[in-house]
């Protein structure tokens, strides 16, 4: 059996759908799940979703990603602009890392123009909503295609 691509998501995730629409649309987390689970599926993949607001819980899922997951995506929403434990956990990882948001942070405040988290990234997806998800998913499994 194929390992599962892990979507990680931060803190405050979970609110997604119940405020600050004009920023992060009306979609839920669960709703963006679904997505994922969808097109993770057109590519012969499962997702293994998760969303935390402890910083050492998402420390610890990317530990486990290092043996039980093909491909990482992460949202890991406040905290790539501050966690360098984050970051270094993330460094350990060989297997390929999107960095996924739903907004656009270059286009924001400028506290959200630096991310610990694309200095580790193959790539980055940004302001395109559930959808950078999906492209993320997608963009993941192609680059984790053998294993
Ligand atoms: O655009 C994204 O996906 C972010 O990762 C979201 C983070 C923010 O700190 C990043 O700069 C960009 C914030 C997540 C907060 O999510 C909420 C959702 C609904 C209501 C309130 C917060």
């Amino acid at each position: 059996m194929a390992k599962p691509i892990f979507v990680l998501n931060g803190p405050n995730l979970n609110l997604l759908g119940t405020r600050e629409p004009h920023l992060y649309g009306r979609a839920t987390l669960d709703e963006i799940r679904v997505r994922c689970e969808a097109r993770a599926r057109t590519q012969g993949r499962e997702v293994d979703f998760r969303q935390t607001n402890h910083e050492g819980e998402l420390i610890d899922w990317v530990q486990e990603a290092r043996l039980a997951a093909a491909g990482l995506v992460i949202n890991p929403a406040g905290y790539g602009h501050t966690s360098v434990a984050l970051h270094d956990a993330l460094k350990t990882l060989e297997i390929p890392i999107v960095e996924c948001h739903l907004s656009n942070p270059a286009a924001r405040e400028a506290f959200r123009h630096h991310s610990y988290v694309s200095l580790v990234a193959s790539g980055v997806i940004c302001g395109l909503g559930p959808t950078g998800y999906e492209l993320a998913i997608e963009a993941v499994c192609g680059l984790c295609a053998s294993s």
